[in-house]
């Protein structure tokens, strides 16, 4: 359960990071699912970084059927979104993040709001909440967050290879005022983070994979316009701890 500590210092800070969100039993399902789940598996794809190295993701809009799907709806994702956004959310998309040991690459200093921004999201209002199926660590390529940098609002984004970069003498003025911050994570902690976080992470140079599972969330006051974005703006049928134990 969030506390209002946790919704404090996500507005201060731009994240907050829970441990023990999941339970080691939780997780361990998600990871036994995920080897021989075909659905992700089969849908993965690269994400080249500026050195020819790749994290490889598998991302969806609508709720997946299946135990992804179940975590996605359940009430500590949904009414944490909703806490932290202060309203009813729905379904962004999901997605599966891979950083296999050696191999997995980095991604560039990035707000999702610089992506969300073009699927027509009026406001960055959206919130995204990262379970950390192993532990990360620097050596496997944690998340590195700027903190408060979601208070300088939607800077420039451009392209840079399948990534979209923020603007990096934006980027470099922030790092001189703010702190980077690498948020090691134990397995079954949760980063909820908001969209316009600067957020980054180096490759996975250890022996061990870091994946994590990250859902994200839309105001439900900010569906976007003109027919584009993720998700459909409709109330989340929620699951319960029971589904997810039930549903391997
Ligand atoms: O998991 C990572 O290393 C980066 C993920 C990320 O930046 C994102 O999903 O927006």
């Amino acid at each position: 359960m969030l506390t209002l500590e946790h919704t404090l210092s996500f507005e201060k800070d731009g994240f907050v990071l829970i441990d023990d969100y999941f339970s080691q039993e939780e997780t361990a399902l998600l990871l036994a699912d995920l080897e021989n789940n075909s659905r992700i598996q089969d849908n993965k794809f690269d994400m080249p970084d500026a050195d020819g190295r790749s994290s490889k993701l598998s991302l969806w809009g609508g709720i997946s059927d299946d135990i992804f799907g179940v975590v996605s709806r359940l009430p500590r994702m949904v009414n944490g979104a909703r806490a932290l956004l202060r309203e009813d959310v729905y379904h962004w998309h999901s997605k599966l993040m891979f950083k296999e040991p050696k191999i997995g690459g980095a991604w560039e200093w990035h707000q999702d709001y610089g992506y969300w921004y073009n699927d027509n999201c009026p406001f960055p209002r959206l919130v995204s909440g990262m379970l950390a199926l192993d532990d990360a660590t620097l050596a496997n390529g944690c998340l590195q967050v700027l903190v408060g940098s979601h208070l300088a609002g939607r800077l420039e984004h451009g392209r840079s290879g399948n990534q979209s970069g923020a603007n990096p003498d934006r980027v470099n003025a922030l790092k001189e005022r703010l702190a980077v911050r690498p948020v090691a994570a134990k397995a079954g902690s949760m980063l909820f983070f908001h969209c316009n976080l600067l957020h980054s992470s180096g490759p996975n140079n250890s022996d061990l994979p870091r994946r994590a599972y990250i859902c994200c969330y839309n105001a439900m006051s900010n569906a976007p316009f003109g027919g584009k974005g993720h998700g459909k703006p409709t109330p989340i049928d929620m699951s319960t701890d029971a589904d997810l134990k039930g549903s391997e």
